[in-house]
């Protein structure tokens, strides 16, 4: 069986180039000199393209200069870097990596809220600079008798449920409906959730649905002892309203491994002592990295095989392998 080719946009994780170099022939899109030249020249032949994760989108703009694409086979359980709703309106499947990343991410989310509530960055500092010499570190706030509002319950935000119950949290949640056999007191509003919880844990999917909205409203829900923690996606939050009650003490602290602009931070954030900074590193352990790259590999496989691809996003069902009706 000839293999068919695979095309990557965007360099990313080098992980899963390596793991796709070893079964496809690769084209690195981001390297070629002449990136229009190529796709004119090379575009129609083309039947899959990997996402590598990073920052590169694959768009309607990229899609139609692959008139004969079939897959996008996406790293990361996140796919709003994807137009997936334009791929299901035009055959394609669109894959992710749910599943395998779950308990690494929800570790990062507890270790983020410790950390903004216990103000443990801050603490390890004192200690570099010489100051505990002179004084003991200031008491902080604390979890004790603290509620975590989850936004967004599904596999993360169950497996963060499961570590803040064993931390002794009272948990609650909030997603358009409750859901049977869950035994977290559902919030039918976000801004009901924030009024009721004091942490407000994102865990929810990024894109145009979800834009902003924990906003000026939802801040001030959550009052001056209440803490935001985003594992999930920058966009969700309106970073200019998080600093603003950062700044005014509207809410306690904030502990983000997600930003809108990512690499790039607002300076503003950068510069307040009560949020919690980390370069998106919620999955980025070598073992879950190389599973979620393995998830694009045998999704690839699959579908090169002929098979239904292993986990296709809701927007794009298989319909069955190209020309089989
Ligand atoms: C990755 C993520 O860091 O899975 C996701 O949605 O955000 C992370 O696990 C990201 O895909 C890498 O770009």
């Amino acid at each position: 069986m000839e293999l068919p080719d695979v095309v990557m946009p965007s360099a990313g994780m080098g992980v899963v180039a390596e793991l796709i170099e070893q079964r496809f022939p690769l084209h690195r899109l981001w390297l070629e000199p002449d990136r229009e030249a190529w796709l004119a020249a090379h575009g129609p032949s083309i039947r899959a393209v990997a996402s590598a994760g990073g920052h590169g989108r694959i768009d309607a703009a990229l899609m139609r200069r692959l008139p004969n694409l079939e897959i996008v086979a996406s790293f990361g359980v996140g796919y709003d870097h994807v137009d997936a709703k334009w791929a299901g309106e035009h055959g394609i499947v669109v894959t992710h990596t749910p599943g395998v990343l779950d308990d690494e991410v929800a570790d990062i989310a507890m270790a983020l809220t410790v950390m903004a509530v216990r103000r443990l960055p801050q603490a390890e500092r004192y200690l570099r600079a010489g100051q505990w010499l002179d004084a003991p570190y200031p008491l902080t706030a604390s979890l004790r008798g603290r509620t975590l509002g989850i936004l967004g319950l599904g596999r993360i935000g169950k497996a963060i449920a499961r570590r803040a119950e064993a931390f002794g949290l009272a948990v609650a949640y909030h997603g358009r409906r409750a859901q049977a056999g869950v035994p977290y007191r559902h919030h039918p509003t976000l801004i009901g959730m924030a009024e009721a919880c004091d942490i407000l844990m994102i865990a929810a999917p990024g894109g145009p649905a979800t834009r902003h909205i924990v906003n000026r409203e939802v801040l001030d829900a959550l009052g001056p002892d209440g803490v935001l923690i985003n594992i999930a996606r920058g966009s969700l939050v309106d970073e200019q309203a998080l600093v603003e009650a950062l700044r005014s003490g509207a809410i306690l602290a904030a502990g983000l491994d997600v930003y809108e602009n990512e690499p790039n931070i607002l300076p503003a954030l950068l510069a307040l002592d009560n949020v919690v900074l980390l370069p998106h590193v919620g999955s980025a352990s070598v073992t879950t990295r190389h599973a979620m790259a393995q998830c694009v590999i045998d999704n690839l496989i699959a579908w090169a095989a002929g098979r239904p691809p292993l986990t296709p996003v809701p927007e794009t069902p298989w319909r069955g392998a190209w020309g089989a009706g």
